[in-house]
């Protein structure tokens, strides 16, 4: 069956907003220290005065958590950490009943070592289920099949001595990847899918999906030249036969025709690939086909921001570069972080995180806001005992540690900030006592208010939620942009520097939001935005501002 109907121009996903829930970290509902379903359906009227449309929910499957929950041992059942089913499925309920859709994550690249079926397949070399993994003979010393590196440092193969062969893995030795070659593998996974459809998820964000499929020869990969020893292993070589291989697109193609036979033709259920790749083969995901349908994920994940150089020029050159690659009918995506990488206030700092979320909310595409940036949360230092990050565990120091952007949200002051009547898993923000929702609810001029103005903002004007774009560029430390649907035209400006800018060809505008208001404490008289239309006066050093200018 074609999604081509409910893909188009009028689905869910290309005007709604996704958030990020790190399950472990959202909400404690039973006071163990960790987050769990009960806490996230607590929290559901939070989803809707914040304004998002979908909260995508980091892996809540039954797993031994070896890299929480991105190892799974069973895709059907719901980890008892987190919950059961039946709450899984009173969270799902409670969600639709508030308009709100949910995307679930799906790993389908690797399971959990304790998977019964790579217990099964590692049994013997005569197991029913051996092709279900990728094992491979040593080399003729006893060494590993090639030169692969795991993600998380060290080889990626590990010699299995009960049947002398070794295993592959790209993440942890408690990750085997499954063998996407094998059409009983495919159909299993395609289940486990149709099992969340059924019970009514709104779609997958899928895990390293550019992974899936290795090059049958299993060639060495070459090294990269670019590589220093201060970088983590992994980077020493160039994954050109580990991921991305051409293979791969057919059976996305199925992972959609899977997704897509499950709509109800009241909005498509949606793909969210991660991908890390070159922009040039990002967008191939989309997977146009000789006639131009896109036949891939429906947003390959856009980390550019997550890299950028948060300057104008290198901004304005970025986003062009960007919608200039999108396939025609492509729909773009914009992320500032997520449970991988650092958060954005402590890479840039908070004026210019605000700055971010108003670029974020404003270009053309679906944005994907990571749980507590909302209220400018940073990372946190973890103390060494208490890291918990196998990848910061295996290489540390290699700035591959995850755990400072995964601390708990910070709900209030109260001891464990609202988040867990316990002992968090990872420690609080050492700021949580000022810096949380009770409070930036409260404060008009918070973060949260910030966001809460841009969502809403973007809900109500089509320009913002449906238009193009147009006209980005740079003029010194200014970015700006316009965004355009029938006869409405806005325009965003965002002063990267701490000078005046006079009004960029300054037209006559009225300001519908500056993030000058949402200076934090430091700035309380401001003058509220104008609301006449007249000549917009200078944007001062690091505002953002959205201007109705047609
Ligand atoms: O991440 C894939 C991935 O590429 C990251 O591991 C990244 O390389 C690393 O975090 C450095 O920033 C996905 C998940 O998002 C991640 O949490 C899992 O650990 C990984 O896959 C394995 O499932």
């Amino acid at each position: 069956m074609s999604d081509a109907g409910t893909a188009g121009p009028d689905a869910w996903w290309r005007y709604g907003v996704v958030y990020q829930v790190y399950p472990r970290s959202f909400q404690d509902g039973n006071g163990d220290g960790v987050g769990d379903l009960a806490g996230i359906r607590e929290r559901l009227d939070y989803f809707v005065d914040l304004g998002v449309d979908a909260i995508w929910i980091s892996p809540i499957f039954r797993s031994p958590m070896a890299d929480f929950g991105y190892d799974v041992a069973d895709y059907c059942d719901i980890d008892p950490l987190f919950g059961t089913l039946a709450q899984f499925d009173d969270l799902l309920a409670d969600a639709h009943a508030r308009g709100l859709k949910l995307i679930l994550d799906f790993v389908p690249n690797h399971t959990s070592a304790d998977h019964p079926w790579f217990i099964e397949s590692r049994r013997s070399r005569d197991s029913a289920l051996r092709d279900y993994y990728l094992w491979r003979d040593p080399t003729a010393d006893g060494g590993p099949p090639n030169n692969w590196r795991s993600n998380f440092g060290g080889s990626a193969w590990t010699f299995d001595a009960t049947s002398g062969q070794y295993y592959y893995h790209a993440f942890l030795p408690e990750q085997p990847d499954l063998n996407w070659c094998n059409p009983a593998v495919r159909e299993q996974m395609f289940e486990v899918m149709r099992f969340w459809l059924r019970r009514g998820v709104d779609g997958f964000r899928v895990d390293v999906i550019w992974h899936l499929i290795k090059d049958q020869e299993f060639r060495d990969n070459p090294l990269n030249p670019d590589w220093g020893a201060d970088h983590p292993e992994s980077h020493a070589l160039l994954p050109v036969y580990s991921a991305d291989r051409p293979e791969l697109m057919a059976i996305i193609r199925q992972m959609r025709e899977v997704v897509s036979a499950f709509d109800t033709g009241q909005g498509s259920r949606i793909l969210i690939g991660e991908i890390y790749l070159p922009l040039e083969r990002l967008v191939a995901y989309y997977g146009p086909d000789e006639t131009g349908a896109l036949l891939g994920v429906h947003l390959p994940f856009n980390f550019l921001l997550i890299g950028a150089h948060w300057q104008a020029g290198s901004l304005a050159a970025l986003i062009n570069r960007y919608e200039g690659a999108l396939p025609p009918g492509g729909w773009p995506n914009w992320v500032l972080g997520n449970h991988d990488k650092p958060r954005i206030a402590s890479r840039v700092g908070e004026r210019l995180a605000a700055l971010a979320a108003m670029l974020l909310l404003t270009l053309r595409g679906t944005p994907t806001i990571y749980y507590g940036d909302e209220i400018g949360m940073s990372d946190v230092e973890i103390p060494r005992d208490r890291i918990r990050d196998p990848a910061e565990l295996r290489e540390p120091g290699k700035g591959q540690g995850r755990d400072p952007q995964r601390t708990p949200m910070q709900w209030s002051d109260c001891p464990g900030a609202g988040f867990t009547s316990g002992t968090p898993w990872l420690p609080l923000g050492p700021d949580y006592r000022h810096r949380n929702v009770e409070n930036a609810v409260a404060d008009p001029q918070s973060m949260l208010a910030l966001h809460r103005e841009l969502l809403s903002l973007r809900r109500r004007e089509a320009a913002l939620h449906a238009g193009e774009i147009e006209a980005v560029r740079a003029d010194g430390d200014c970015l700006s942009f316009e965004r355009i649907h029938g006869g409405s035209r806005l325009r965003v400006e965002l002063n990267f520097g701490d000078q005046p800018v006079a009004a960029v060809a300054a037209p006559l505008g009225e300001v519908l939001l500056t993030t000058a208001r949402f200076d934090g404490a430091a700035i309380c008289d401001v003058a509220p935005a104008q609301a006449a239309v007249e000549r917009p006066g200078p944007l001062q050093p690091f505002e953002g501002r959205v201007l109705r200018i047609g």
